[in-house]
């Protein structure tokens, strides 16, 4: 993983057709391919004269976004974070997983959300809440608490002091040629390709933080 300018599109960790019935190849190849090359091309272009901040990680620039200057900000806050929330995203998915939440995030899970059925309406219908193009998330706030929030367009919640644990892209091009403007029927599929030892290590390195 490279995060630090000049940044590289690294394969994704599966084959584009390994996400099959749930998500198609076809989708999973513009998705990495087109889209997120966009972003990473935008923000190599958008770094290519700024020396300093070509040695800060992606992470920190997101995470500190209102200090950077203000010419470059938005487009940082838009080509950036459209790099940490597309690798972050793919790097969760797999076929075939376990169809629940493994180790300590279970018991997280169970916790504050009641169960993983409840997670899993809440997390829906935060997903579907989403106007236009954006992501909802698994967070974890300073205190340690578990929160689903969702985020607009290409934002991420690491400026709002949060520590991301799993995401969902909701934009249309990360469903619309299998589900069309089904939303829902995609949020379904995706419950069934979240690599939830991969979210696991997620949280348990946010744990870890506190401690
Ligand atoms: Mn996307």
């Amino acid at each position: 993983m490279n995060n630090y300018y000049p940044f590289t599109n690294t394969p994704l960790p599966y084959a584009y057709d390994a996400l099959e019935p749930y998500i198609d190849a076809k989708t999973m190849e513009l998705h990495h391919d087109k889209h997120l090359q966009t972003y990473i091309d935008n923000l190599n272009n958008t770094l290519s004269n700024l020396p300093k901040l070509q040695k800060v990680p992606l992470e920190k620039m997101l995470a500190y976004e209102n200090d950077l200057p203000e010419s470059v900000q938005q487009s940082i806050r838009n080509n950036g974070g459209g790099v940490y929330n597309h690798r972050f995203f793919f790097d969760l998915l797999a076929n075939p997983v376990p169809q629940a939440p493994i180790g300590l995030l279970a018991k997280y899970i169970d916790h504050f959300f009641g169960n993983f059925m409840e997670f899993q309406k809440q997390f829906t219908k935060a997903a579907l809440s989403v106007f236009g193009s954006g992501y909802a998330w698994l967070v974890s706030d300073v205190s340690g608490a578990l929160k689903i929030v969702t985020t607009a367009n290409q934002d991420t919640p690491l400026s709002q002091d949060l520590r991301p644990i799993l995401n969902l892209d909701v934009w249309e091009h990360a469903y619309y040629l299998k589900h069309y403007n089904v939303r829902a029927d995609y949020i379904k599929d995706w419950f069934s390709i979240i690599n939830w030892n991969h979210v696991n290590q997620n949280f348990l390195n946010c744990m870890n933080e506190y401690l």
